[in-house]
């Protein structure tokens, strides 16, 4: 393994400077900013969503016995705005470990996937990160982000397009969850060489999976990227609950605000009327599953609507809402096995937070 020297302050770093800027959505479609209908919705209307996906799992998950929400909600324009506040939280230690070691570590990176790479990136959003491995690979072919928010890949290509122009750069509107397969392979320019496929999924992603979960997408992308594939997975190791517990509840409420922005999702899109006042953000530690766990903690007995159905919650009942599972080394590794994928390679910083791993299709 490579172990790096202690990780530099980095408050000042420019990409976490409290002036963060956020890539210029595209404009929405014409329907999209309709403004919503006032009032409670109409028949059709609510019939429509109601079939929606989002109006499926809130309506599902509010109704068991433990109530949860599948974390990839929390992720509207709003909410993704807010995560990438967190990522420059003095507490939030994953972010900026992370690019840190992927500047230390992109020359054997670039090594390691060789001439004329595909990188493909999953859930790419702002690809803030991609250009420290774009810029150390060896005249990469192409570029293919793949992210659900149209708004959020568009903004990402136009910046990337500036700063790469030669770069042949081909977004992907997908939710790489469901992907049974990647794009063809674009053909290299004349004279130019045909490499490997390289996977780049940063940010501890991966953590939002359970195990189970997470040997399935990555035995799923193991197959859609081909034989000589190569993944980059960066990954949350701590697990020391003094470091997890701030990281996920941190002082200026900004989490707490990215958790609870999920109830005013559901107030403006399912015709909710949670109180976000009566709903408290919590942080657990669940040491046994390796695992930090959102909550949202009721204040009180009380009652909600969603959709014209009502849920009780109990006093301090919860609402879960999202798992960011902390692997150990042992565990990732027997994980990525069972998938597939070998482990070639990995770097972390020299307080054991955060990885980076080169995966490569191990021979079925
Ligand atoms: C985007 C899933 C990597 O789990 O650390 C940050 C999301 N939630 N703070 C994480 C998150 C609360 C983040 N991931």
């Amino acid at each position: 393994m490579n172990l790096l020297p202690e990780a530099p302050a980095f408050a000042r770093a420019p990409w976490l400077a409290p002036g963060w800027s956020l890539a210029r959505r595209a404009p929405r479609d014409a329907a999209d900013s309709e403004p919503a209908p006032p009032g409670p919705l109409r028949a059709d209307a609510a019939a429509r969503v109601l079939d929606s996906p989002f109006a499926r799992d809130v309506i599902d998950g509010l109704g068991l016995m433990r109530k949860s929400i599948p974390a990839t909600w929390l992720y509207d324009q709003r909410g993704s705005e807010l995560f990438e506040a967190i990522t420059g939280l003095d507490e939030y230690y994953p972010s900026r470990t992370e690019v840190w070691i992927l500047q230390s570590c992109a020359a054997q990176i670039a090594a390691a996937a060789g001439r004329g790479a595909t990188v493909v990136e999953l859930g790419s959003g702002s690809s803030r990160k991609t250009p420290l491995l774009l810029e150390a690979l060896d005249a990469p072919a192409a570029y293919v982000p793949i992210d659900i928010s149209a708004e959020a890949l568009a903004g990402a290509v136009a910046s990337l397009r500036l700063r790469f122009p030669a770069l042949r750069i081909e977004p992907l509107v997908a939710d790489f969850t469901r992907l049974t397969h990647l794009p063809a392979l674009p053909l290299p320019a004349p004279g130019r060489p045909r490499g490997r496929r390289v996977l780049f999924f940063p940010g501890s992603t991966i953590g939002n999976f359970t195990p189970e979960a997470a040997v399935g997408l990555l035995a799923r992308l193991a197959q859609a990227a081909g034989d000589d594939a190569l993944l980059i997975v960066g990954a949350d190791a701590t697990q020391d609950p003094r470091l997890l517990i701030p990281a996920y509840d941190d002082r200026r409420g900004v989490t707490a605000a990215f958790n609870k922005n999920l109830l005013a999702r559901i107030n403006r899109e399912l015709d909710g009327d949670f109180d976000l006042d009566r709903f408290d953000h919590q942080a657990r530690w669940d040491a046994q599953q390796q695992r930090v766990e959102m909550h949202l903690v009721s204040r009180g007995a009380q009652q909600v609507t969603v959709l014209g159905r009502r849920f009780g919650f109990a006093d301090g009942e919860t609402l879960h809402t999202e798992n960011s599972y902390k692997h150990g080394l042992l565990k990732f590794r027997a994980l990525v096995a069972r998938a597939g994928w070998a482990h070639r390679q990995f770097w972390m910083d020299s307080r054991g937070r955060y990885a980076v791993h080169v995966l490569e299709r191990s021979a079925a």
